[in-house]
């Protein structure tokens, strides 16, 4: 793997169907607008397509409420495409649609099947290693399975814990440059970022966590001022779109696309 800053050359994202109302969510946070989320989802690939790369829209999946969350389903790396085995039933058939979407993209593709589950949310990739943290929706067999192919890569994989109670790795945390990280403080007491410089999400903004680099920007879901002035004055040209909608069925901003080079 080399260092530094990946730059992206396209994202892949999906429409929100007219039942992503229906997604699943830990809570009851109240029934999400469809209206707002189809209006959220035109101004973050806006905000992606503004840094020159190339945005790939899919077709709504009707059958599957959480389907525009693309992350959780493939794993996208220069070297090849790896399918996920998503840990929440409803979402399983999925996979299938993005493997008919997008393989044909990549020049090596696997796929990671049951027992074994993993999701891209717990998937955070730096420039040294994968962390994977094991969660609800993903196993040591699904950590296994995926060590196995990216090892063949050159890519070493380190398992972390994701916090209890929180859906993904990446609910809590996100890669903000070369060596640097945005966290919760719960997730960052764990130790698991001692080799990151952390900056971490302010009270009250834990939320703020889920934010994406995307070549020069960072994207992170509006309405978390102090943590967004924080990253501002550590030199962060930060990007806020609304995420209302999506945050009453647990998603965020890394979620809905997967990022190619
Ligand atoms: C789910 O529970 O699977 C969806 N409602 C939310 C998925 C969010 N995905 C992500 O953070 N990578």
């Amino acid at each position: 793997m080399t260092a530094g800053v990946t730059r992206f050359a396209t994202a892949i994202t999906r429409l929100p169907c007219q039942n992503a109302v229906d997604g699943l969510r830990a809570v009851d946070q109240g029934m999400p607008s469809i209206d707002q989320m189809l209006a959220d989802h035109v101004d973050y690939r806006s905000v992606l397509a503004s840094t020159g790369a190339d945005v790939i829209t899919l077709p709504a999946l009707p059958a599957f409420p959480d389907a525009h969350f693309v992350e959780d389903t493939a794993l996208c790396l220069p070297e090849g495409v790896i399918f996920m085995s998503p840990g929440a039933p409803s979402r399983a058939g999925e996979v299938a649609s993005m493997r008919a979407d997008i393989a044909h993209l990549f020049d090596e593709t696997h796929q990671i099947s049951r027992p074994a589950n993993i999701e891209g949310g717990d998937i955070l990739i730096t420039g040294t290693e994968i962390l994977v943290g094991t969660s609800e929706r993903t196993n040591a067999d699904g950590i296994a399975a995926l060590t196995q192919i990216v090892g063949e890569w050159g890519y070493y994989v380190r398992t972390v814990n994701t916090p209890p109670g929180v859906l993904h790795f990446k609910t809590d945390c996100s890669l903000l440059d070369d060596g640097v990280v945005l966290s919760t403080p719960r997730l960052a007491s764990s130790g698991c970022f001692s080799a990151y410089e952390v900056i971490l999400t302010c009270e009250g903004e834990e939320a703020a966590a889920n934010a994406i680099r995307f070549n020069d920007l960072v994207i992170m879901p509006a309405g978390f001022p102090a943590t967004k002035a924080r990253l501002e004055s550590a030199g962060f040209n930060i990007r806020p779109v609304n995420n209302s909608e999506c945050a009453k069925i647990d998603g965020g901003m890394s979620c809905l696309s997967l990022r190619l080079t």
